[in-house]
């Protein structure tokens, strides 16, 4: 998951936020007090380990039915590789996922991403949780988990990574995602792995780091004609088409779209570079062919082979992801691309996304988005993104840190 597709913020939307957040600190959280995750009395207390918070128990001590849903609805198993099933999964998430906190844009992955996003290497498709109204057969709610290698520090540690929670509009606040997750639970420790990470827009306890959005309007005049943005102070049309106007094509030499053949180069790239951040997945060349070849309307992946000794040294990517824009007569999506993971070693940062701006604008994306992690602060004033509204919360199940890292400290991207 993620979060809401955001918009421009104010002070007053922070200043309330911030409120918001505080205040759901000291909510009760009836099924988040009963797991092992950080809790928020224990937030300040060095004197906790950091690493599992429960020892695994053995697979024989796992309960083997699943957990019981209210008898209206059963448990489905959704197979993605099934056109019928993924169109149910795709329509589901369409209608009833993600919204912002106005509701005026909605996530809607395509079929293509949420196969891409479910069938990793080693997934497995007990972990592809649906659930069903027994009466009419109809979809009604949806969770997944995908396999891992996550890195905390020095420990690389088997993860489920957990998204797509979703339950229908018209069954919201019966308790169904507690038995969702508890579910999903129960199918990873089964195949013997008991840490997870995920992410929301919503406080629980509690975050391992909170992130913001920042925005890089790409089509400035439609994203304030739909109500993404708005025109600033004292400018005109105009003059923000020219503010945010873009060359044409990139200026690094050597800048091209990645390749098969890259997969090893870009593999090496990748863990030396995110060797620096506390979290960060443990890549090996399988995953890099999985997560970052190019894949048409899915995932965009560039690097800078250097011209005289063809050496790869720069690489970055983002996926796409377009929202459903809520009740507007002229449009209905917004084509948004949101920053992977971007790596340099001789290439400027700066310059390395700038050139992924460029080639988002040739491929008709209306904003950039990126969240303030890794090192990406050091460029999103400099190329024109602005804060949004949307936070994303990074969560890990059954592993604790000692303190809540920086956002710049984390070096994990989920979809
Ligand atoms: S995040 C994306 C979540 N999806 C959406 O926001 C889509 C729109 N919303 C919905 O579909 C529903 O509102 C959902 C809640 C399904 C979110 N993560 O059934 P309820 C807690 C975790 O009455 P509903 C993503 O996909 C809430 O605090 N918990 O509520 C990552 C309360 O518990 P407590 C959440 O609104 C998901 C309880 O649920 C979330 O009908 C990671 C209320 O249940 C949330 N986003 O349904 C899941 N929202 O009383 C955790 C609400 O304690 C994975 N709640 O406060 C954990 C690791 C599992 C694997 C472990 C392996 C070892």
């Amino acid at each position: 998951d993620s979060n809401p597709v955001a918009k421009d913020d104010s002070a007053l939307e922070t200043i309330v936020r911030k409120f918001q957040d505080s205040m759901s600190m000291s909510k009760k959280h009836k099924f988040w007090e009963t797991q092992p995750v950080g809790q928020f009395k224990d937030v300040g207390d060095s004197s906790l380990p950091e690493g599992p918070i429960e020892p695994p128990t053995l697979l024989s001590e796992v309960k083997q039915e699943p957990y019981n849903l209210p008898s209206q609805y059963e448990w489905t198993t959704c197979d993605m590789d099934s056109e019928e099933t993924c169109t149910e999964v795709y329509n589901l998430l369409k209608n009833n996922y993600v919204e912002d906190d106005e509701n005026m844009f909605r996530f809607n992955y395509s079929k293509e991403f949420l196969r891409w996003a479910l069938r990793p290497p080693g997934y497995y498709t007990s972990w592809h949780i649906g659930v069903r109204a027994k009466a009419s057969k109809k979809l009604v709610a949806f969770i997944t988990g995908v396999p891992a290698r996550i890195r905390v520090r020095d420990e690389v540690v088997k993860m489920a990574e957990i998204n797509f929670l979703c339950v229908h509009k018209k069954l919201r606040s019966k308790r169904l995602a507690p038995v969702m997750i508890k579910e999903v639970t129960r199918r990873v420790h089964l195949e013997n792995i008991w840490q997870a990470a995920y992410t929301a827009g919503v406080v629980l306890p509690t975050p391992i780091t909170t992130c913001q959005y920042w925005h890089r309007s790409l089509n400035p005049k439609k994203l304030i004609d739909v109500g993404f943005s708005r025109l600033g102070a004292r400018m005109t049309m105009s003059r923000t088409i020219k503010l945010y106007k873009l060359p044409d094509s990139p200026a690094t030499p050597g800048f091209r779209k990645m390749e098969l053949c890259d997969v090893p180069a870009v593999t090496r790239l990748l863990r030396n570079y995110l060797s620096q951040f506390a979290v960060a997945p443990d890549f090996d060349e399988n995953d890099v062919e999985h997560w970052l070849l190019p894949t048409e309307d899915v995932v965009d992946s560039y690097l800078v082979e250097s011209p005289e000794t063809h050496e790869i040294t720069d690489f970055c990517s983002f996926y796409t992801l377009p929202s459903s824009i809520l009740g507007n007569q002229t449009y209905s999506t917004l084509k948004a691309a949101y920053s992977y993971y971007n790596v340099f070693t001789k290439t400027p940062l700066l310059q390395l996304m700038n050139d992924a701006l460029i080639v988002a604008k040739q491929k008709d994306f209306d904003v950039f988005n990126a969240l303030d992690v890794m090192q990406n602060e050091t460029f999103l004033k400099e190329l024109k993104f602005g804060p949004g509204d949307g936070q994303l919360h990074y969560y890990l199940y059954n592993y604790r840190l000692r303190k809540a890292l920086k956002s710049s400290e984390l070096g994990l991207v989920l979809l």
